[in-house]
């Protein structure tokens, strides 16, 4: 990324980027993501929250964050720099509010304070959704105002293997990568079947149902194609609408 100046984060990302989708946009659709994504270990997990009819939500991505001081002005984004302050649910479309959906955000490298744990603030998730504005954050993306942040922000270092789950008002952010490594996560979200993502330009599939199982998607490629369909539809056409914030907003000035 130093010597190019370019932002390589989308190689390596499992989703397709909130800006204009081209018919080759890079995205790493393989069968081990897959396979993670349907980890029944993870499921076990989100059938604690969400219950036994889960879908996998296509708000997902995997970030490998250089070290940050080592990333060019101009390739910033939240694939590979801290991410700013925010509520999942605000990433997401407004029809999504009632959902519960519950990330899991896993590091494949151990995530500390210095190479870029997540930070979270306690007891956030009792509040409402907050301000989001737009353009704000170190990543260039949405960020919640400082003077809307209530409470002690609290790092949340976690062991590769571990997992750090959060509900979908959790107020978090990422701290920088001041280590000289790279620090390397996914981020996974899952929900109840048959309600909206927050991403309908995305697609998410059936990841375990107890009450249909042969409606559980198992076939990677078939998977992979949903995806490479998403993009092919979005390819011709300007970005849709991600989230619901402007900044023209009072709270945003
Ligand atoms: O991994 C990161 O740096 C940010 C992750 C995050 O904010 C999220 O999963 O919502």
């Amino acid at each position: 990324m130093q010597e190019s100046g370019a932002n390589w984060g989308q190689y390596f990302d499992i989703s397709l980027p909130q800006t204009q989708v081209y018919a080759d946009t890079p995205i790493h659709i393989s069968e081990p993501v897959f396979n993670l994504l349907r980890h029944p270990r993870l499921l076990d997990i989100a059938e604690q929250f969400v219950g036994p009819e889960v879908l996998s939500n296509p708000i997902q991505h995997t970030r490998i964050k250089p070290p940050e001081r080592m990333v060019p002005a101009q390739a910033k984004n939240g694939l590979v720099v801290r991410v700013g302050w925010h509520q999942d649910q605000g990433v997401a479309t407004p029809e999504q509010d009632e959902v519960p959906v519950l990330t899991v955000w896993l590091p494949i490298t151990d995530a500390t304070v210095e190479n870029g744990c997540l930070a979270v603030v306690p007891g956030s998730h009792k509040r409402a959704l907050a301000d989001h504005c737009p353009g704000t954050g170190p990543d260039g993306g949405l960020q919640i105002p400082s003077k809307l942040i209530q409470g002690k922000p609290v790092p949340v270092p976690v062991k590769r293997g571990g997992a750090l789950l959060m509900h979908r008002l959790t107020m978090h952010a990422s701290l920088a990568n001041q280590s000289d490594d790279i620090r390397w996560s996914f981020d996974l979200r899952y929900q109840p079947i048959g309600l909206p993502t927050g991403r309908p330009a995305f697609p998410g599939f059936v990841a375990r149902s107890r009450q249909n199982p042969q409606n559980e998607l198992r076939d990677w490629r078939a998977w992979s194609q949903l995806w490479l369909d998403a993009r092919a539809a979005l390819a011709p056409k300007a970005p849709p609408q991600f989230n619901r914030w402007s900044a023209d907003t009072p709270m945003c000035a």
